[in-house]
């Protein structure tokens, strides 16, 4: 059986599980923290988390993880069958992480772990941020979904995104990042009604809750 390294409070390990469930494929979880041990590290060059363990080996970043299942497991396509739509799909989810999930993550040691932020640092996060939002304006269509009427890769990229990036958005500059989203609050709601998205975020409750009880 394939295995996904990680563990249920990261966002990109959530974007795999997602993938996986919405393919109703069968897969075991390896609880695993990012780790620069050398052992992790010949599995997961960059010690990150999500891993996914194959027959034929591992793979690392996510984006790589998800074009592999679907490449590889049936089950409803996660991207368009076109060229033209399967690139905008994928465009999508490179804005995503690139311009909204990777500032946003700047932001993430002086919520999550309470490290000090500086006023620069706020203010450059804040413009690249500003930035990132202005570009994905101009690809979002939420018809209902991210990239059109079907949910796509995008929608879980997207989700695992701005979900954890709003966290930090809100206690760091005290507004929400989805009101530079027109749109996303609905889709937001439409994310949450799949019992998939659901059941990934009970397990991301739970693990939090045992971390703070440590
Ligand atoms: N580019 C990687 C990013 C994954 C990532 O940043 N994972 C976090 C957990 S959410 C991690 O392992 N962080 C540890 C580190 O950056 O060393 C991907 O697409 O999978």
């Amino acid at each position: 059986m394939i295995k996904v390294h990680g563990f249920p409070v990261s966002n990109y390990y959530n974007m795999v599980k997602f993938a996986l469930l919405e393919k109703g494929f069968e897969y075991e979880e390896v609880l695993t923290r990012p780790s620069q041990d050398g052992e992790f590290l010949s599995k997961s060059p960059m010690g990150k988390v999500p891993c996914l363990e194959v027959r034929e080996g591992f793979l690392t970043e996510t984006n790589v993880i998800l074009e592999f299942i679907e490449d590889t497991f049936w089950g409803h396509a996660l991207f368009p069958e076109d060229a033209f739509g399967k690139a905008k799909v994928r465009e999508l989810m490179k804005a995503s992480e690139l311009y909204l999930e990777l500032p946003a993550r700047e932001l993430f040691g002086a919520v999550f772990f309470g490290r000090p932020v500086s006023d620069d640092s706020k203010a450059s996060v804040g413009e690249k941020l500003d930035k990132g939002t202005a570009a994905l304006n101009k690809l979002l269509t939420f018809t209902p979904y991210a990239a059109g009427s079907a949910m796509t890769y995008a929608d879980i990229m997207l989700y695992y995104t701005v979900t954890l990036a709003e966290v930090a958005v809100q206690q760091v500059y005290g507004k929400s990042l989805y009101d530079d989203l027109p749109g996303a609050t609905e889709w937001l709601e439409l994310m949450e009604k799949n019992s998939n998205v659901q059941q990934i975020n009970r397990d991301r409750d739970t693990a939090l809750e045992k971390m703070k009880q440590g």
